[in-house]
């Protein structure tokens, strides 16, 4: 036997995220380097199967293990009901949970005794050797994985809280984030077949060119997941790889989901050069930081980025106040909000900006200051933006002022499932005062610049 399932519960098609189904990079990784090593493995994605159920029932009783993976919010119920299918059909297999909602928030998960183990950060090193134990007869426990990294798992024995209570101890496996990227073999695509998510009018194709980032901004999660380290793979393997798969799956785009594809100016002027040399033009997107686009616009000009398909760059801005931008560690500010986009303008690249208002600690200026900033912005062409209210995800700094240490909050993975950050957050309601307005002052906004704010306006 040598079979493993994998299951990827994220649902942006259910939530209303997304009008198209994204590729699951988090089981696609896995599921290349098990099959790579001879491990038969089939994934299952609740996005593109509706069968779902009822084929992890069927499959789950000769795996090796089965696989799990989320993010934080309500596609939680989605793996926790893929756990109770599992234990049904199959009590003797083992589930193993990955992702970041389960890096995040593994104590309690375990405490929960949901799964019985739970991988952290990245999980390459970590699956092969737990799948490769699995098949020579070993079962998974504290003893027999103690080598393994990123694991968290229990160990059957007690300890006491800081309040004298007793629980069930977690132990943690040495934490490593990832080695050499280019070591690893390439994401297997046609364990997924990527033409199944698309649909009539986007055909999107999910790639990622490296992994981590080294800033530490304090509302999101990759300082803590990564460590603030950051691989990446060469420009010659990334643009070998771009081309195949425009071929072979003629995407209409290509999303790269790096955390930021810019961490290092002269891999992208390279990334380009090459591209320029293949003589195509694919249609590409990517995530990029503000100030690194001012300091990439004097080493390249920026139309060059747009001949070889950058069509669109994602810019997370979050505020219009430089007060805010330092208390969120953004390591940039309104200045490069502005040079970024104007720059990108300029060059016909559509700016997917991000903003986050209410934030904790944001004053009535500091709210009139991104306001103002983004009527600005919505008159250029190519500016686009997108709107939320502040959420406070787990083992974030901001989480950590608001509410103490994510191990320790005793929450369910039922109560992080109703954190939808679309619907509004169960867990943080923020000030609904602040919120009403400024979603009235977004409502006047779309009206006069409907181009920029079109799907874009938070709910309450
Ligand atoms: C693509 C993406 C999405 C896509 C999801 C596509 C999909 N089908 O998975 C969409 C747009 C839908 C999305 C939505 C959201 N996202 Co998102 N997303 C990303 C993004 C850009 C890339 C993720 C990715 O694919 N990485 C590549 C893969 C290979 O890495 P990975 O998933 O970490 O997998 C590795 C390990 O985690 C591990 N692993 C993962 N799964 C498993 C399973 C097993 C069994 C094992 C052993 C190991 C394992 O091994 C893998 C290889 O090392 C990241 C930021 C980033 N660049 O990292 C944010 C990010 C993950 N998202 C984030 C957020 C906040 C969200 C939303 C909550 C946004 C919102 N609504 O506010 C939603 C929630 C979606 C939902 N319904 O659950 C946060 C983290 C949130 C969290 N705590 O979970 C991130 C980090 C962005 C950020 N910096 O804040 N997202």
């Amino acid at each position: 036997m040598n079979k493993v399932v994998l299951f990827a519960g994220v649902d942006p098609l259910a939530t209303g995220e997304s009008d198209y189904a994204w590729h699951p990079l988090s089981v696609l990784s896995i599921g290349s380097i098990l099959k790579a090593d001879g491990f038969d493995v089939l994934i299952l994605d609740c996005q593109v199967d509706p069968d779902w159920r009822h084929r992890l029932r069927q499959a789950a009783g000769d795996a090796l293990f089965v696989g799990v993976t989320c993010m934080t919010g309500p596609s939680i119920n989605n793996v926790l009901d893929a756990i109770n299918i599992v234990r049904d059909a199959a009590p003797h297999t083992p589930v193993i949970w990955g992702g970041y909602h389960a890096t995040l928030a593994h104590q309690a998960i375990l405490r929960e005794r949901l799964v019985d183990v739970i991988v952290r950060g990245p999980g390459e090193n970590a699956v092969l050797a737990m799948a490769r134990r699995l098949a020579d007869g070993i079962a998974l426990s504290a003893d027999t994985v103690a080598d393994v990294p990123n694991l968290a798992l229990l160990d059957g024995r007690t300890a006491i809280t800081a309040t004298g209570a007793t629980e069930p101890r977690v132990i943690r496996t040495n934490y490593e984030f990832l080695g050499d990227m280019n070591t690893l073999p390439p994401m297997d695509y046609s364990l997924i077949d990527p033409t199944r998510y698309y649909n009539d009018r986007t055909r999107d194709l999910s790639y990622i060119t490296s992994y981590g980032c080294p800033y530490a901004c304090a509302f999101c999660s990759e300082p803590q997941t990564s460590t603030r380290k950051w691989k990446s793979l060469a420009p010659e393997r990334v643009v070998t790889e771009l081309v195949g798969l425009w071929r072979t799956y003629a995407p209409s785009q290509i999303s790269l989901l790096d955390p930021n594809f810019s961490t290092n100016i002269a891999r992208v002027t390279d990334i380009v050069a090459l591209l320029e040399a293949e003589g195509l033009r694919l249609e590409l997107r990517a995530n990029m930081r503000t100030r690194d686009v001012v300091n990439l616009a004097k080493v390249i000009d920026l139309r060059r980025l747009q001949d070889v398909g950058f069509s669109a760059i994602f810019l997370g801005c979050e505020s219009g106040s430089d007060r805010m931008l330092t208390a969120l560690r953004k390591g940039a500010t309104v200045a490069d909000t502005r040079d970024a986009c104007a720059l990108l303008d300029k060059a016909g690249i559509i700016q997917l900006t991000s903003w986050i208002h209410d934030l904790p600690g944001e004053e009535a200026a500091d709210s009139d200051e991104t306001l103002a900033l983004v009527t600005e912005l919505a008159a250029l062409e190519h500016n686009r933006q997108k709107h939320h209210f502040f959420m406070p995800f787990p083992a974030t700094e901001l989480y950590e002022q608001l509410f103490g240490k994510t191990e320790d909050d005793g929450r369910t993975q039922a109560e992080w499932a109703a954190s939808d950050t679309y619907g509004g957050s169960s867990l943080y309601a923020g000030r609904p005062d602040v919120r009403r307005r400024v979603l009235e002052q977004l409502i006047a906004l779309k009206q006069r610049f409907p181009h920029a704010l079109e799907r874009s306006l938070p709910r309450l």
